[in-house]
């Protein structure tokens, strides 16, 4: 049996192919440093309706995928205490900003691992058991061990949501792009800080037949889920 989720530009999986044994949900970084009050993206002094905005649309979307036992991935950008893998430019870059990465702030040192703002916003927690990929870049694949994963546990199909559009995630789908995996991002289960980069990043993935696969949305999926 075939099965395919409306999106653009081809119906997705290219093949037809999924199922909840080749298919995972990977969530990114929806932590309290990019969508809470307090941490990193609101001390940059974006507008977090806009990175909260997918909060919903995945919890909606989790219920239905973990009922039906797909694998669900979370991510955290973060560096460890002591620092050792935060690029000096990637720390200055933030410093112009006002929200310098392992400085102290309302939520504890910006982007640093076990500090408050790192952690997962409470409405998505991940439930026992479901992979958490600590990464210190802005890919999910760049220095860790989620490749290794996804092909241990069969995976062919990845499912991209969460924060944000233009940066993390993007750069996760282009990574698992390049390996070989069919990918599609959820866009209202995304946000940018900056709607038009949003905007903007949907329409690359759309380019050139699909150049970094599709771009669907969380009702689509879950309609054909439950057909
Ligand atoms: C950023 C992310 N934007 N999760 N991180 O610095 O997209």
């Amino acid at each position: 049996m075939t099965r395919y989720i409306e999106s653009s530009p081809y119906a997705w999986p290219y093949n037809g192919d999924l199922r909840p044994e080749n298919t995972a949900l990977i969530i990114i970084d929806m932590q309290i440093d990019f969508c809470g009050v307090g941490g990193y993206v609101d001390k940059m002094g974006y507008d977090l309706s806009l990175t909260r905005a997918p909060i919903e649309p995945i919890k909606a979307l989790l219920d239905v995928l973990r009922a039906q036992g797909f694998l669900i991935i979370h991510t955290r950008e973060g560096h460890r205490p002591d620092l050792t893998d935060l690029p000096a430019n990637k720390r200055w870059r933030s410093r112009q900003m006002g929200a310098g990465i392992g400085d102290p702030g309302p939520c504890g040192k910006i982007l640093i691992r076990g500090e408050v703002g790192w952690d997962i916003i409470d409405e998505l927690k991940p439930l026992d058991g479901e992979p958490i990929i600590d990464k210190p870049g802005k890919g999910s694949f760049c220095a860790t061990d989620l490749e290794l994963i996804l092909r241990t546990k069969g995976i062919e199909n990845i499912i991209l949501t969460g924060i944000t559009t233009d940066v993390c995630v993007h750069t996760t789908m282009r990574e698992g792009n390049d390996r070989g995996f069919e990918c599609v991002l959820l866009e209202d289960c995304c946000g940018a800080t900056d709607h038009q980069n949003h905007l903007a990043a949907l329409s690359m993935i759309k380019m050139q037949g699909g150049v970094f696969g599709a771009v669907s949305n969380s009702t689509a999926l879950i309609k054909a889920l439950t057909a």
